[in-house]
Order: structure tokens, then sequence, then C-alpha cells
């Protein structure tokens, strides 16, 4: 597998061959041995040495600088300097992106006709719930107007009620009509789903007629099957909302992230990691924008926004060897509107021009090997901390729960999350993920759920004067890192 090792050699313009490559890196300490290899030998050659497991033999036995390497001079075409670049984009990265709704949003973010948005919503998650067996062959609304007992409907959520006596009291429609649904205060474990149901969501309503009332007596979310863990022999760094512009940003914690990732920093089960990293996903956020919020020009240390993008590919051009998959936040330079296309090029020139940096969509979903990442930046979050009883900011892990669920990355129309109403809808999550990667609270959560890694990668920002009003206490320079399957959670302050 090729890793940091490699691409250091590659800087120092020394080749491995497998073998030599395998005996560094199961030596004990392989970055060390790495180092004083690269320190002994490149200083004194010109050409592009090739290093065999014989000749790391003898190194580690005589630890001597007079070895009889082969160089490429003597042994294919000379080439003294191959440029980094061309080596480093060959390094086989198995990275796709399955779904981008980049290219895939072709209207300005607004049509005249939301009934084309909410049909599209609701269809795919009726074909989801129509999957279960308690609602096989629902009704319509309007046929369930003249049943009585076993009804059984998919709804789109029109309304969420409580009633005086502490009932609630939902109104769900499809194409055909209305109905009110009632779930009964007393009936404790319904009661507590109920209270989970937000406006705008899709569900399945079993229940009984009571004059023009639906009594529930189940409700049916499109729900997520429990996966089979699949095994990873890389590692994964997420990372969101470094806001860099800002003058709050963390940028000393984010040099030492830099120079970790490089395998230059932390202890030696750090190093490590670090030696295993494959691919970096950035959730959003990636600079902290102009205009986001009022006043935020005082608390702007670039407050040019292509300059903050040029201060990130500086300081995102310093990482070495790793796949960076970049995703847009509210604060970046793409459209608010969700599905966010990708961070537009004439904002990002010179992030653009990093070799090793492709840019997605919020959502996206990606494939690293053969690991199915969901990339979502969180805005729905606000308004789930908001609405729903027992959600909060701190807890985003339960928040990322319910939205798969729901199957659905931002049910709740027209309140915080701007949603584009086009002709699909985007934010429904058809494929179930191996990893679902959020940002935006500036808060670390990490759960697995029904086999599925729930990572929120908090940030690099430190309290602002609007997370303040809040209360918002951010977890600042916290990096989750998925090792080879297990969650390590790696600090930098
Ligand atoms: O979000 C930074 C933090 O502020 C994050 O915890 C969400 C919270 N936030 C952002 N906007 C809102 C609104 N409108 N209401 C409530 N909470 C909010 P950032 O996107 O980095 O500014
Ligand atoms: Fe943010
Ligand atoms: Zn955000």
């Amino acid at each position: 597998m090729y890793d940091n090792i490699i691409t250091k050699f590659i800087d120092a313009n020394i080749l491995l061959n497998d073998t030599a490559y395998q005996k560094i890196k199961t030596y004990e300490d392989s970055f060390k041995l790495s180092k004083s290899i690269i320190e002994d030998l490149a200083p004194s050659h010109e050409d592009l040495l090739i290093l065999t497991g014989e000749i790391i033999d003898q190194y580690i036995e005589s630890d001597k600088t007079d070895l009889n390497i082969p160089t490429v001079e003597n042994h294919v075409q000379k080439n003294k300097s191959p440029p980094q670049s061309k080596l480093v984009s060959s390094l086989p990265f198995d990275f796709q992106v399955l779904k981008d709704a980049s290219r895939k949003s072709y209207t300005n973010g607004e049509i005249k006709d939301f009934s084309a948005y909410f049909g599209s919503r609701y269809h795919k998650l009726k074909d989801i719930l129509q999957r279960k067996k308690e609602l096989k062959s629902p009704q319509t609304m309007r046929e369930a107007e003249n049943m009585q007992d076993l009804v059984k409907v998919i709804g789109m959520v029109n309304d969420v009620r409580t009633t005086k006596n502490n009932h609630k009291l939902f109104e769900i429609e499809d194409e055909t009509g209305i109905a009110n649904v009632l779930v009964h205060k007393d009936n404790q474990s319904l009661f507590e789903k109920a209270e989970m149901v937000v406006k705008d969501e899709v569900l399945g309503v079993v229940g009984s007629r009571k004059g023009s009332l639906l009594i529930a007596s189940q409700l049916i979310n499109p729900g997520i099957p429990r996966i089979d863990e699949k095994s990873m022999d890389f590692s994964t760094v997420f990372l969101s909302d470094t806001h860099i512009g800002s003058s709050t940003f963390l940028e000393d914690a984010f040099l030492n992230f830099i120079k970790w990732i490089n395998g230059d920093h932390g202890d030696k089960e750090q190093e490590k990691i670090a030696n295993d990293v494959r691919y970096l996903i950035v959730a959003g956020d990636i600079v902290d924008g102009i205009g986001v919020y009022p006043n935020q020009d005082k608390e702007l240390v670039i407050k040019d926004i292509y300059e903050q993008y040029e201060e990130a590919a500086r300081l995102f051009g310093e990482i070495d060897g790793v796949q960076i998959i970049i995703a847009p936040g509210n604060h970046d330079a793409s459209r608010l509107a969700e599905p966010q296309p990708s961070i537009p090029e004439e904002y990002a020139k010179d992030l653009y021009n990093l070799k090793n940096v492709a840019f997605v969509s919020n959502p996206a979903l990606i494939s690293l090997e053969d690991i199915n990442v969901l990339i979502y930046h969180g805005r729905s979050f606000d308004d789930f901390a908001m609405t729903v009883k027992g959600m909060s900011h701190q807890e985003s892990d339960i928040i990322m729960r319910e939205l798969l669920e729901k199957r659905h990355l931002a049910p709740i129309y027209g309140e915080r999350t701007p949603l584009a109403s086009e002709f699909e809808d985007h934010l429904v999550i058809e494929d179930v993920p191996d990893v679902f990667h959020t940002g935006h609270v500036h808060i670390n959560a990490y759960k697995k759920y029904k086999g599925i890694h729930l990572i929120n990668s908090g940030t690099f920002q430190s309290q602002t004067e609007f997370q303040k009003i809040y209360n918002i206490i951010p977890t600042c320079a916290q990096v989750p890192v998925l090792n080879q399957g297990s969650m390590k959670l790696l600090k930098f302050t």
C-alpha cells in the first residue's frame, strides 16, 4: 500500500521496491528508520536511488551509508529529479464520487411549482416505506377516508401540533387528500416516537379511524437497515469548519495537525496512525466567508473571500500524499440553498490547482476504496435543535441517527435551512452509507449506529461572538480519524 512513507522517500528522490517498503513498514519504528535512511542516503547521491529489501537489511544491521545502491541512472533512463506532482498524482487512490448534486442541480434553486419538488421527495420515500411488511399495499388518503380499522397510509407531514390535552396531532398529506393523525399521550412508546416527528418528513401511519381522526397505533419511518461492517486497511481523517480567515481560526493548532498528517508530529501511536492516512474529507466551512452574519467583518483577519481561499490553499497545499475531498458549508462561496454545488473554481483557483484535492457538493456520496461516505455539512441540525425535544447542537449524533431513520438530510422546509426547490429532491438518503460525516455544530460527536459510523468533525475555530449568544461551546482542534475501522480522536491544541 502506498502511503506517507513512500511519499517521503519520493520527496527525497528515493524509490522503494516492494520488499524494501514492507521491511520498512513492519519495522517497529518505521518513521524513525525512514527518517534516518533519508538523512543518510539522500544527500550523498544525486540520482534517483532504488532501495531493495536487501539494502534495507544491510542498512539496519550496519547502519552505514557506504552501501552499494543501484540508481535509476544505471537501471532505467536517467531522470534526475522527476517532478514530484507527477509521482504523487499517480498514487493509486481509489476514490470515486457516487453522487454529486453540483451537475444535477439545473435550476437556479427556485421553481414555481413546489409540487414537483415535494412530489420527488414523497415518491422516493414512499418507495422505501412500501417495502416494509406493515405498509404493504397502503391505502391512499381518499381510500382511507372510508375505512375504519386497519388503516395504513403514507403521507408527508404538513403540520405538527400538541393539543390542549397534550396529545400529538399531525396533518399528513398525499396526492389524494389529507388525514389528521392523533397520537394519544398515554401510549408512551408511540408518544416518544411522535415527539421526533417534524414538518415535511414522509412517514407511514397504521391505525384506526374515529370520526375525522386517524388514531395511530404505529408510526413508521423509512428506516435504515443494520449493515455489516467492512474491513478498512487505511485511515481517513474527518475535518470541517476550519473557518480560515477568521481571527478565531486556530492556526497554530492547525499547523500541528498538518505536521501530524505529514508524519512529523505526535507520539509513536499518532505517527503510526498518520502513516496509514490516505484520505482527508472536509465537510464544509473551510473558510469563514464574508457577510455570513451581522458584524462578521470585525472578526475577520482576511476580509476578502478570494484571499481566504488562497490561504486555505497555502495551508492544505502542505499536506502530502493524501487525497483531499472538500464539500461546501454555509460559510463557503457556493450557493447557499441545499444541495450546495461544489465551491466554484473562480473563488478558489489555488485550491483547484492542488493535484490531490477534489471538490464535491453538499451533500455528496463518495466511496473510498469500497467504503461509502455520506458527507453533509449539517445546516439542518439548527432546525432540529430548535424544534425537537431532547435534540441539541451538543449531541449531533442523535440528530444524525434520526436523519438516517427519516432517510432525509433536511426534512424541515422553510426554516433555517434554505432548500432549493428543484425537480428532484437530492437530500433524500437513498443509499445506506458506511460512514455519515457532518460538521456545522462545531462540537465533535461520534456513535456507531446499526454498523454506520456517525461522525461530527468539530472545528478549528474558537468560540465566536455569535456562538456566545447561543451559548455554543465548541470542541476545538479535535480531529476524528477512522483508523483501520476504529475511531480515534486526535487533539492538536
Ligand atoms: O455555525 C456555527 C455554530 O452556530 C453551530 O454550532 C451552529 C450555530 N448556528 C449557526 N447558525 C445558526 C442559527 N441560525 N440558529 C442557531 N444556531 C446557529 P456556522 O455555520 O459555522 O456559523
Ligand atoms: Fe462552521
Ligand atoms: Zn456551518
